[in-house]
Protein backbone atom coordinates (compact mmCIF):
# COMPACT_ATOMS: atom_id res chain seq x y z
CA UNK A 1 0.00 0.00 0.00
CA UNK A 2 0.95 3.57 -1.03
CA UNK A 3 1.57 5.78 2.32
CA UNK A 4 2.02 9.88 2.91
CA UNK A 5 5.68 9.70 2.88
CA UNK A 6 6.51 7.34 -0.04
CA UNK A 7 3.68 9.13 -1.85
CA UNK A 8 6.17 12.27 -1.53
CA UNK A 9 8.77 10.45 -2.90
CA UNK A 10 9.87 9.82 -6.19
CA UNK A 11 8.88 6.60 -6.73
CA UNK A 12 13.16 5.32 -7.18
CA UNK A 13 14.26 1.97 -5.97
CA UNK A 14 17.89 1.54 -5.07
CA UNK A 15 19.70 -1.91 -5.87
CA UNK A 16 20.04 -2.27 -2.06
CA UNK A 17 16.06 -3.13 -1.99
CA UNK A 18 16.99 -5.75 -4.62
CA UNK A 19 16.69 -9.27 -2.30
CA UNK A 20 18.85 -11.85 -3.56
CA UNK A 21 17.33 -15.34 -2.76
CA UNK A 22 20.80 -18.00 -2.98
CA UNK A 23 20.95 -21.35 -1.48
CA UNK A 24 24.66 -22.68 -0.11
CA UNK A 25 23.11 -26.65 -1.90
CA UNK A 26 23.22 -24.88 -5.35
CA UNK A 27 27.17 -25.59 -4.72
CA UNK A 28 26.77 -29.17 -4.38
CA UNK A 29 27.01 -29.76 -8.26
CA UNK A 30 30.42 -29.26 -9.32
CA UNK A 31 31.40 -31.45 -12.12
CA UNK A 32 35.22 -31.12 -12.89
CA UNK A 33 34.78 -31.88 -16.80
CA UNK A 34 31.93 -31.77 -19.43
CA UNK A 35 32.16 -34.71 -21.98
CA UNK A 36 32.12 -31.94 -25.30
CA UNK A 37 32.95 -33.40 -28.80
CA UNK A 38 34.10 -36.81 -27.12
CA UNK A 39 36.39 -35.72 -25.25
CA UNK A 40 36.63 -34.40 -21.30
CA UNK A 41 37.06 -30.60 -21.53
CA UNK A 42 37.15 -28.48 -18.40
CA UNK A 43 33.95 -27.53 -16.73
CA UNK A 44 32.10 -24.25 -17.54
CA UNK A 45 29.38 -24.31 -15.30
CA UNK A 46 31.34 -24.40 -11.80
CA UNK A 47 29.96 -24.09 -8.43
CA UNK A 48 33.09 -20.66 -7.94
CA UNK A 49 30.03 -19.12 -9.94
CA UNK A 50 27.81 -18.17 -7.38
CA UNK A 51 30.77 -17.20 -4.94
CA UNK A 52 31.51 -14.49 -8.14
CA UNK A 53 28.04 -13.17 -7.97
CA UNK A 54 27.24 -13.44 -4.19
CA UNK A 55 30.44 -12.01 -2.83
CA UNK A 56 29.87 -8.84 -5.29
CA UNK A 57 25.92 -8.49 -4.42
CA UNK A 58 26.70 -9.14 -0.78
CA UNK A 59 29.75 -6.14 -0.49
CA UNK A 60 26.91 -4.03 -2.51
CA UNK A 61 24.48 -4.33 0.04
CA UNK A 62 21.91 -6.10 -0.94
CA UNK A 63 20.26 -8.55 1.29
CA UNK A 64 20.84 -12.12 1.06
CA UNK A 65 17.77 -14.66 2.05
CA UNK A 66 18.55 -17.96 2.40
CA UNK A 67 15.95 -20.18 0.24
CA UNK A 68 13.50 -22.52 2.41
CA UNK A 69 10.56 -22.96 -0.27
CA UNK A 70 9.89 -26.04 -1.31
CA UNK A 71 10.33 -26.31 -5.04
CA UNK A 72 8.45 -29.86 -5.64
CA UNK A 73 4.78 -28.81 -6.00
CA UNK A 74 5.91 -26.46 -8.24
CA UNK A 75 8.39 -28.80 -10.31
CA UNK A 76 5.68 -31.28 -10.82
CA UNK A 77 3.53 -28.55 -12.31
CA UNK A 78 6.71 -27.95 -14.87
CA UNK A 79 8.42 -31.17 -15.32
CA UNK A 80 7.58 -35.12 -16.07
CA UNK A 81 7.74 -36.93 -13.15
CA UNK A 82 9.79 -39.12 -14.62
CA UNK A 83 12.56 -36.60 -15.40
CA UNK A 84 11.95 -35.90 -11.53
CA UNK A 85 12.58 -39.14 -10.82
CA UNK A 86 15.57 -39.97 -12.77
CA UNK A 87 17.39 -36.99 -11.60
CA UNK A 88 16.90 -38.04 -7.83
CA UNK A 89 18.24 -41.75 -8.39
CA UNK A 90 20.58 -41.11 -11.20
CA UNK A 91 23.70 -40.92 -9.13
CA UNK A 92 22.97 -43.48 -6.53
CA UNK A 93 22.56 -45.73 -9.22
CA UNK A 94 25.50 -45.05 -11.22
CA UNK A 95 27.48 -44.99 -8.24
CA UNK A 96 25.94 -48.81 -7.37
CA UNK A 97 26.56 -49.98 -10.60
CA UNK A 98 29.97 -51.47 -11.98
CA UNK A 99 31.00 -48.18 -13.46
CA UNK A 100 33.68 -47.45 -11.13
CA UNK A 101 35.51 -50.54 -12.41
CA UNK A 102 35.41 -49.39 -15.72
CA UNK A 103 35.46 -45.66 -15.64
CA UNK A 104 36.52 -44.78 -12.79
CA UNK A 105 34.37 -41.43 -12.29
CA UNK A 106 31.54 -40.94 -10.75
CA UNK A 107 29.55 -38.72 -13.45
CA UNK A 108 26.33 -40.34 -15.41
CA UNK A 109 27.00 -39.59 -18.93
CA UNK A 110 24.59 -41.05 -21.54
CA UNK A 111 25.45 -44.12 -23.49
CA UNK A 112 23.14 -44.50 -26.62
CA UNK A 113 20.11 -42.12 -27.54
CA UNK A 114 16.74 -44.05 -27.93
CA UNK A 115 16.11 -42.03 -31.02
CA UNK A 116 14.25 -43.68 -33.93
CA UNK A 117 17.53 -43.52 -35.41
CA UNK A 118 18.04 -46.53 -33.17
CA UNK A 119 14.79 -48.23 -32.84
CA UNK A 120 13.07 -47.29 -36.26
CA UNK A 121 8.95 -47.89 -35.91
CA UNK A 122 9.49 -50.72 -33.54
CA UNK A 123 7.44 -51.26 -30.42
CA UNK A 124 10.50 -50.10 -27.68
CA UNK A 125 11.15 -51.38 -23.83
CA UNK A 126 12.32 -49.03 -20.83
CA UNK A 127 15.95 -49.74 -20.30
CA UNK A 128 16.54 -50.88 -17.52
CA UNK A 129 20.13 -49.70 -16.55
CA UNK A 130 20.94 -46.30 -16.04
CA UNK A 131 23.58 -46.20 -18.63
CA UNK A 132 21.46 -46.74 -20.97
CA UNK A 133 18.76 -45.14 -19.52
CA UNK A 134 20.15 -41.65 -19.37
CA UNK A 135 19.91 -40.94 -23.13
CA UNK A 136 16.09 -40.80 -22.44
CA UNK A 137 16.43 -37.48 -20.58
CA UNK A 138 20.15 -35.98 -21.73
CA UNK A 139 19.90 -34.45 -25.02
CA UNK A 140 23.82 -33.91 -24.79
CA UNK A 141 26.83 -35.14 -23.54
CA UNK A 142 28.15 -31.60 -21.61
CA UNK A 143 25.58 -32.27 -18.77
CA UNK A 144 26.55 -34.56 -16.41
CA UNK A 145 24.57 -36.05 -13.20
CA UNK A 146 26.89 -36.51 -9.72
CA UNK A 147 26.71 -36.63 -6.45
CA UNK A 148 24.86 -33.41 -5.38
CA UNK A 149 23.23 -32.43 -8.46
CA UNK A 150 19.71 -33.64 -7.79
CA UNK A 151 20.24 -31.29 -4.31
CA UNK A 152 21.93 -28.23 -6.14
CA UNK A 153 19.23 -28.04 -9.08
CA UNK A 154 16.26 -28.93 -6.60
CA UNK A 155 18.13 -25.89 -4.77
CA UNK A 156 17.94 -23.34 -7.53
CA UNK A 157 14.50 -24.27 -8.29
CA UNK A 158 13.30 -23.40 -4.23
CA UNK A 159 15.14 -20.13 -4.71
CA UNK A 160 12.84 -19.63 -8.02
CA UNK A 161 9.88 -20.09 -6.08
CA UNK A 162 11.08 -17.88 -3.12
CA UNK A 163 11.76 -15.17 -5.34
CA UNK A 164 8.16 -15.47 -6.91
CA UNK A 165 6.64 -15.62 -3.64
CA UNK A 166 8.06 -12.43 -2.64
CA UNK A 167 7.54 -10.71 -5.83
CA UNK A 168 4.02 -11.41 -5.65
CA UNK A 169 3.27 -10.77 -1.73
CA UNK A 170 5.42 -7.21 -2.46
CA UNK A 171 4.85 -6.11 -5.22
CA UNK A 172 3.02 -2.69 -3.23
CA UNK A 173 5.50 -2.50 -1.11
CA UNK A 174 9.52 -0.73 -1.71
CA UNK A 175 12.22 -3.56 -2.91
CA UNK A 176 8.88 -5.85 -3.23
CA UNK A 177 8.15 -5.24 -6.99
CA UNK A 178 12.04 -6.85 -7.41
CA UNK A 179 13.65 -9.70 -6.56
CA UNK A 180 17.16 -11.90 -7.78
CA UNK A 181 17.17 -15.44 -7.67
CA UNK A 182 20.68 -17.02 -7.54
CA UNK A 183 19.90 -20.01 -9.17
CA UNK A 184 22.45 -22.23 -10.08
CA UNK A 185 22.95 -24.96 -12.24
CA UNK A 186 21.28 -22.22 -14.70
CA UNK A 187 17.88 -23.98 -16.14
CA UNK A 188 16.32 -22.48 -19.71
CA UNK A 189 17.55 -25.07 -21.70
CA UNK A 190 15.51 -27.76 -19.35
CA UNK A 191 12.62 -29.16 -21.27
CA UNK A 192 9.60 -30.43 -19.89
CA UNK A 193 11.13 -34.13 -20.14
CA UNK A 194 14.77 -33.47 -20.69
CA UNK A 195 18.17 -31.99 -19.47
CA UNK A 196 21.05 -30.42 -21.55
CA UNK A 197 23.08 -27.23 -21.94
CA UNK A 198 24.06 -27.40 -18.55
CA UNK A 199 20.74 -27.44 -17.15
CA UNK A 200 18.41 -29.76 -15.55
CA UNK A 201 15.18 -27.63 -13.87
CA UNK A 202 13.66 -25.12 -15.07
CA UNK A 203 14.07 -22.15 -12.90
CA UNK A 204 12.55 -19.60 -14.85
CA UNK A 205 9.59 -21.72 -15.98
CA UNK A 206 9.41 -22.69 -12.45
CA UNK A 207 9.31 -19.08 -11.47
CA UNK A 208 6.47 -18.22 -13.94
CA UNK A 209 4.21 -20.89 -12.88
CA UNK A 210 4.62 -19.78 -9.17
CA UNK A 211 3.37 -16.09 -10.53
CA UNK A 212 0.79 -17.64 -12.09
CA UNK A 213 -0.26 -19.64 -8.71
CA UNK A 214 -0.13 -16.26 -7.33
CA UNK A 215 -3.02 -15.27 -9.35
CA UNK A 216 -0.95 -13.04 -11.90
CA UNK A 217 -3.22 -14.08 -15.37
CA UNK A 218 -0.48 -13.14 -17.87
CA UNK A 219 3.56 -13.32 -17.36
CA UNK A 220 6.67 -13.23 -19.96
CA UNK A 221 9.65 -14.74 -19.45
CA UNK A 222 12.32 -12.53 -21.53
CA UNK A 223 15.29 -14.34 -21.51
CA UNK A 224 18.64 -12.30 -22.34
CA UNK A 225 21.16 -15.48 -22.08
CA UNK A 226 23.24 -15.55 -24.89
CA UNK A 227 21.60 -18.87 -26.02
CA UNK A 228 18.15 -19.48 -26.62
CA UNK A 229 15.90 -21.00 -24.36
CA UNK A 230 14.96 -23.95 -25.99
CA UNK A 231 13.52 -25.40 -22.63
CA UNK A 232 11.48 -22.52 -21.59
CA UNK A 233 10.29 -21.93 -24.93
CA UNK A 234 8.67 -25.30 -25.26
CA UNK A 235 7.53 -25.73 -21.80
CA UNK A 236 5.07 -22.54 -22.84
CA UNK A 237 5.27 -23.15 -26.57
CA UNK A 238 1.28 -23.67 -26.44
CA UNK A 239 0.38 -21.76 -23.37
CA UNK A 240 -1.18 -18.25 -23.72
CA UNK A 241 -0.70 -17.23 -20.07
CA UNK A 242 2.84 -17.22 -20.06
CA UNK A 243 4.75 -15.58 -22.89
CA UNK A 244 8.24 -16.34 -23.97
CA UNK A 245 10.86 -13.90 -25.43
CA UNK A 246 14.11 -14.27 -26.25
CA UNK A 247 17.40 -12.03 -27.84
CA UNK A 248 20.12 -14.58 -28.65
CA UNK A 249 23.04 -15.95 -30.86
CA UNK A 250 21.35 -16.81 -33.84
CA UNK A 251 21.52 -20.73 -34.03
CA UNK A 252 22.03 -21.02 -37.36
CA UNK A 253 25.33 -19.53 -37.31
CA UNK A 254 26.29 -22.65 -36.16
CA UNK A 255 25.54 -21.43 -31.98
CA UNK A 256 23.48 -24.08 -29.21
CA UNK A 257 21.10 -25.08 -29.48
CA UNK A 258 21.53 -25.35 -33.08
CA UNK A 259 17.92 -26.82 -33.66
CA UNK A 260 15.63 -24.31 -32.24
CA UNK A 261 15.25 -20.75 -31.32
CA UNK A 262 14.69 -19.01 -34.74
CA UNK A 263 12.71 -15.85 -35.73
CA UNK A 264 9.80 -18.20 -37.56
CA UNK A 265 8.68 -19.85 -34.14
CA UNK A 266 5.75 -17.53 -32.52
CA UNK A 267 3.74 -20.58 -30.75
CA UNK A 268 1.08 -22.58 -31.56
CA UNK A 269 -2.28 -23.39 -30.18
CA UNK A 270 -3.51 -21.52 -27.50
CA UNK A 271 -0.05 -19.98 -27.76
CA UNK A 272 -0.13 -18.57 -30.99
CA UNK A 273 1.66 -15.55 -31.07
CA UNK A 274 2.80 -15.70 -27.79
CA UNK A 275 7.07 -16.65 -28.45
CA UNK A 276 9.37 -14.41 -29.86
CA UNK A 277 12.43 -15.13 -30.88
CA UNK A 278 15.28 -12.22 -31.66
CA UNK A 279 18.50 -13.96 -32.86
CA UNK A 280 21.38 -11.97 -33.31
CA UNK A 281 24.35 -12.32 -35.75
CA UNK A 282 27.79 -12.88 -34.21
CA UNK A 283 29.52 -9.36 -32.89
CA UNK A 284 26.23 -7.54 -32.06
CA UNK A 285 27.26 -5.34 -29.65
CA UNK A 286 25.25 -3.18 -27.30
CA UNK A 287 23.39 -0.94 -29.71
CA UNK A 288 21.99 -3.99 -31.72
CA UNK A 289 21.31 -5.79 -28.33
CA UNK A 290 19.75 -3.51 -26.31
CA UNK A 291 17.19 -2.64 -29.67
CA UNK A 292 16.43 -6.39 -28.95
CA UNK A 293 15.80 -5.59 -25.94
CA UNK A 294 13.64 -2.79 -26.07
CA UNK A 295 11.71 -4.82 -28.67
CA UNK A 296 10.96 -7.47 -25.77
CA UNK A 297 10.07 -4.95 -23.35
CA UNK A 298 7.11 -3.03 -25.58
CA UNK A 299 6.08 -6.74 -26.71
CA UNK A 300 5.79 -7.96 -23.29
CA UNK A 301 3.96 -4.64 -22.37
CA UNK A 302 1.27 -4.53 -24.90
CA UNK A 303 0.39 -7.81 -24.73
CA UNK A 304 -0.69 -7.21 -21.21
CA UNK A 305 1.84 -9.31 -18.87
CA UNK A 306 1.39 -8.30 -15.40
CA UNK A 307 5.02 -9.55 -14.19
CA UNK A 308 8.28 -10.68 -16.22
CA UNK A 309 10.45 -13.18 -15.26
CA UNK A 310 14.25 -12.42 -16.67
CA UNK A 311 16.22 -15.20 -16.88
CA UNK A 312 19.90 -13.19 -16.72
CA UNK A 313 22.25 -14.89 -18.85
CA UNK A 314 25.07 -12.48 -18.52
CA UNK A 315 26.96 -14.54 -21.17
CA UNK A 316 26.18 -12.47 -24.01
CA UNK A 317 29.32 -9.94 -22.47
CA UNK A 318 32.93 -9.61 -23.93
CA UNK A 319 34.63 -11.50 -22.14
CA UNK A 320 32.31 -14.41 -21.93
CA UNK A 321 34.23 -17.58 -23.71
CA UNK A 322 30.66 -18.83 -24.95
CA UNK A 323 29.42 -16.41 -27.19
CA UNK A 324 29.95 -13.92 -29.41
CA UNK A 325 27.65 -10.79 -28.81
CA UNK A 326 30.02 -8.50 -26.57
CA UNK A 327 27.24 -6.80 -25.21
CA UNK A 328 29.53 -4.43 -22.29
CA UNK A 329 28.67 -4.09 -18.55
CA UNK A 330 27.49 -0.92 -19.37
CA UNK A 331 24.77 -2.46 -22.08
CA UNK A 332 23.71 -4.66 -19.25
CA UNK A 333 22.86 -1.84 -16.92
CA UNK A 334 21.00 -0.13 -19.97
CA UNK A 335 19.36 -3.18 -20.83
CA UNK A 336 18.27 -3.35 -16.59
CA UNK A 337 17.08 0.26 -17.23
CA UNK A 338 14.90 -1.34 -20.69
CA UNK A 339 12.87 -3.81 -18.61
CA UNK A 340 12.95 -2.23 -15.01
CA UNK A 341 10.77 0.77 -17.03
CA UNK A 342 8.10 -1.67 -18.04
CA UNK A 343 7.27 -0.70 -14.33
CA UNK A 344 5.99 -4.60 -14.02
CA UNK A 345 7.12 -6.88 -10.83
CA UNK A 346 9.86 -8.71 -12.17
CA UNK A 347 11.51 -12.24 -10.93
CA UNK A 348 15.16 -12.13 -12.25
CA UNK A 349 16.71 -15.68 -12.25
CA UNK A 350 20.20 -16.25 -13.07
CA UNK A 351 21.02 -18.26 -15.89
CA UNK A 352 24.29 -18.48 -18.01
CA UNK A 353 27.54 -16.59 -17.74
CA UNK A 354 31.19 -17.97 -17.53
CA UNK A 355 33.83 -15.68 -16.89
CA UNK A 356 34.11 -15.20 -13.48
CA UNK A 357 36.30 -12.34 -13.23
CA UNK A 358 33.52 -10.09 -14.30
CA UNK A 359 30.19 -11.99 -13.69
CA UNK A 360 29.36 -10.12 -10.30
CA UNK A 361 29.99 -6.70 -11.73
CA UNK A 362 27.64 -7.49 -15.02
CA UNK A 363 24.97 -9.18 -12.52
CA UNK A 364 25.39 -6.19 -10.51
CA UNK A 365 25.35 -3.88 -13.41
CA UNK A 366 21.90 -5.20 -14.63
CA UNK A 367 20.18 -5.29 -11.04
CA UNK A 368 21.28 -1.75 -10.46
CA UNK A 369 19.54 -0.67 -14.25
CA UNK A 370 16.35 -2.55 -13.71
CA UNK A 371 16.08 -1.24 -9.74
CA UNK A 372 17.22 2.44 -10.98
CA UNK A 373 14.10 2.80 -13.58
CA UNK A 374 11.44 0.58 -11.82
CA UNK A 375 8.65 2.90 -10.55
C1 LIG B 1 22.86 -21.90 -19.53
C2 LIG B 1 23.83 -21.82 -20.63
O1 LIG B 1 24.36 -20.75 -20.92
N1 LIG B 1 24.15 -22.94 -21.25
C3 LIG B 1 25.10 -22.91 -22.29
C4 LIG B 1 24.93 -24.10 -23.12
C5 LIG B 1 25.77 -24.00 -24.36
N2 LIG B 1 26.95 -24.74 -24.24
C6 LIG B 1 27.52 -25.01 -25.52
C7 LIG B 1 28.89 -25.50 -25.31
C8 LIG B 1 29.68 -25.45 -26.55
C9 LIG B 1 31.10 -25.74 -26.31
N3 LIG B 1 31.68 -25.24 -25.13
C10 LIG B 1 33.04 -25.65 -24.97
C11 LIG B 1 33.33 -25.76 -23.52
C12 LIG B 1 34.66 -26.42 -23.27
N4 LIG B 1 34.75 -26.85 -21.92
ZN1 LIG C 1 23.87 -19.26 -22.23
Amino acid sequence: MVTGPRALRPCRMDQRDVPVVWSPDTTLHDPVHEVWVGVATPATEVAERVQMIRGRLLAEGHPLVEATADPDPVLAQVHDPDLLEFLRTAADRWRAGPYDDLVGQPLVVPYLFPTPAMTGSLPTHEAVSVHAQAGRFAYDTMTTVGPGTWEAARAAAACAVEAARSVSAGSSRSGGGLAYALCRPPGHHATHGGYGGSCYLNNAAVAAQALRESGIARVAVLDLDAHHGNGTASIFYERGDVLYGSVHVDPGAGWFPHLVGFAEETGRGDGHGTTRNLPLPEASGDEVWLAAVEDLAGWAVDAGCAALVVSLGVDAATEDPESPLLVTEEGFRAGGRLLGSTGLPAVVVQEGGYHLPTLGALVSAYLTGHAETLA
